[in-house]
């Protein structure tokens, strides 16, 4: 484990931990809205509990309760029908698929009937792009990592706009780490970072607010899943060796495992001295290379599906059971009621099923990770207090709806203002978001007031779709190609019904004209509120989208 500071630093956290302290406080007696004599009363006291409280470890002893412990949990390149728990919904109601009954996803099911599950939930077509919305709240047309982070060289593509944010996330930028940090909690990263290329400040999570790192770098793949090929360290693919994990180099263990394994003993230390904590787990599975996960591999030995699939296959539960394995940590720890869940995927599903545009890796959803259509952006996102207490503060300020499925449309960039609205936290100045707190959805009710919509740029090529934006408002998603080309139809434009049409099947941009120039119209319009950046063309100028 590595560790933020030597502990010969450790007067000099104190002092930190006791600013931040002052800071919660301040916050707090800001947020209450008292006058300031009244104010100044409640700060003595506060600053009285706070010195009491520092004595026994407490951060903010002058909060009412204990913070409620958070886990992100984030499976990269897990789609939407990677489980088998149906995410997706016919009439309102939850409708398996084949796909469902090829994975296994027990504790997934288990934390099911505990929480609500999303089946409109968007992330960004890859990798760094929702890592840095998650962090932000922003989309990645607003912070302009707008395809994944080559560790060693821009990536950009040919007629990428030359000032895409190649570097990602640097010490400069708000994060949610580093907000839930100076709130008091214990930051804990594991697993993938690939926030900033190699050697960038942005490859190390400690540089973005969180205390411990635990195996995040610029790398976007781990070398290899094994523990007896030192997780890459000493291959061919050694550039992408994962890490800080030397410990259990040699030894029969696999990737999954071993950062589960971290994650606990992190959680539990938190625990142990009482400090509220965030852990950010983002596990490198299922992202290729495909390398069966041992302990399960037998499962899918007679489906009849390709090898790689079978891989795929057991490395998904390989991770269901490393949720299985954390749940049952906290549970042991006795903090599982005040402790909230977040599980979801970072893109679509690169299930090794099928091409990039067909109805097959996410099937009955056409694409996969990287392509415009709906396979390439839809993902699992479920979240759960993991033992239900009506007693629970926290439960009673952001209730969940246990078993329940959510319709409307949400996305990546709505975690952030979720957390800061159940935190009491406000919005930094001058940071723009562009999520919704979900608090009304989560409880299983519909929001009227929270926009049907999601943004999705990608100026970049070569990947599965080039040069496009998506934009999708309550049925309709329109596609917009800067360059068309075949996957596109050949044309600028894509229209999309997907109450009608829900698998993209028919393209309605000729029959529905006005539908048409109104979405292309408000996709515009959303690219400029974000100040997004576009394609360049040969002579140099911006390849803006033309409103038909
Ligand atoms: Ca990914």
């Amino acid at each position: 484990m590595i560790r933020t500071k030597p502990d010969t630093d450790a007067p000099l956290r104190q002092e930190t931990l006791l600013l931040r302290a002052a800071k919660g406080c301040m916050l707090w007696l800001r947020e209450s809205g008292m006058s300031w004599p009244r104010a100044g009363l409640r700060w003595l006291v506060a600053t009285a509990i706070l010195f009491t409280g520092m004595a026994g470890g407490s951060v903010c002893a002058a909060e009412r309760d204990p913070l409620p412990n958070i886990v992100i949990f984030l499976v990269d390149d897990l789609g939407v029908m990677d489980s088998s728990v149906p995410f997706l919904t016919e009439n309102g109601k939850p409708r398996k698929y084949p796909l469902n009954d090829f994975y296994r996803t027990p504790c997934l099911e288990e934390l099911a009937r505990r929480g609500v599950r999303f089946s409109n939930f968007y992330a960004m077509s890859v990798c760094s792009p929702t890592r840095i919305s998650l962090m932000t709240g922003q989309y990645a047309a607003r912070h302009r990592t707008t395809n994944w982070i080559n560790p060693d060289r821009n990536n950009g593509g040919p007629h990428a706009p030359a000032d895409w944010n190649w570097q990602g996330l640097g010490p400069q930028d708000v994060t949610l780490a580093r907000i839930l940090q100076q709130r008091g909690y214990r930051t804990i990263h594991v697993g993938k970072g690939h926030f900033g290329p190699r050697h960038s400040p942005g490859a190390d999570p400690r540089n973005l607010g969180f205390d411990i790192n635990i195996a995040g770098a610029s790398i976007g793949a781990p070398g290899s899943y094994y523990g007896r090929d030192r997780f890459g360290a000493g291959t061919p693919r050694s550039s992408h060796a994962v890490p800080g994990l030397e410990k259990y180099h040699g030894q029969d263990i696999y990737l999954t495992e071993a950062l589960t394994r971290e994650a606990v003993a992190a959680v539990r230390e938190a625990v142990n001295e009482r400090r509220p904590f965030f852990l950010y787990f983002a596990h490198y599975a299922v992202h290729a290379p495909f390398q069966p996960d041992p302990r399960f591999a037998d499962h899918y030995r007679h489906s009849g599906k390709p090898a790689p699939a079978q891989a795929f296959a057991s490395m998904v539960e390989g991770v269901d059971r490393s949720l299985a394995d954390l749940v049952a940590a906290i549970e042991s720890m006795g903090v599982a009621e005040n402790t909230l869940l977040f599980y979801l995927g970072d893109n679509g599903s690169d299930a090794p099923l099928g091409g990039p545009h067909e109805v097959a890796s996410a099937a009955p959803l056409r694409g996969k990770k990287g392509s415009h259509y709906e396979g390439g952006m839809r993902v699992p996102f479920l979240a759960a207090w993991l033992r239900a207490d009506p007693e629970n503060p926290w439960q009673t300020r952001l209730p969940i709806a246990a078993g329940a499925v959510q319709d409307q449309v949400a996305s990546v960039c709505d975690l952030f203002p979720t957390l800061l609205a159940l935190l009491d936290v406000p919005i930094p100045d001058g940071h723009a978001v562009d999520g919704y707190a979900l608090g009304r959805l989560l409880a299983g009710q519909a929001d009227p007031q929270k926009p049907q919509t999601f943004l999705m740029h990608y100026p970049h090529s070569p990947h599965r779709s080039d040069y496009w934006t998506s934009y999708r408002k309550g049925r309709w998603k329109v596609v917009y190609h800067y360059f068309p080309e075949e996957s596109g139809m050949g044309s600028h434009y894509q229209l999309f019904d997907l109450e009608q049409d829900p698998f993209e099947q028919h393209d309605r941009a000729q029959q529905e004209p006005q539908t048409l120039r109104m979405m292309v119209k408000e996709m515009v319009e959303g690219l400029e509120r974000c100040k997004a950046l576009y394609p360049i063309r040969n002579d140099g100028s911006p390849c803006l989208p033309v409103i038909p």
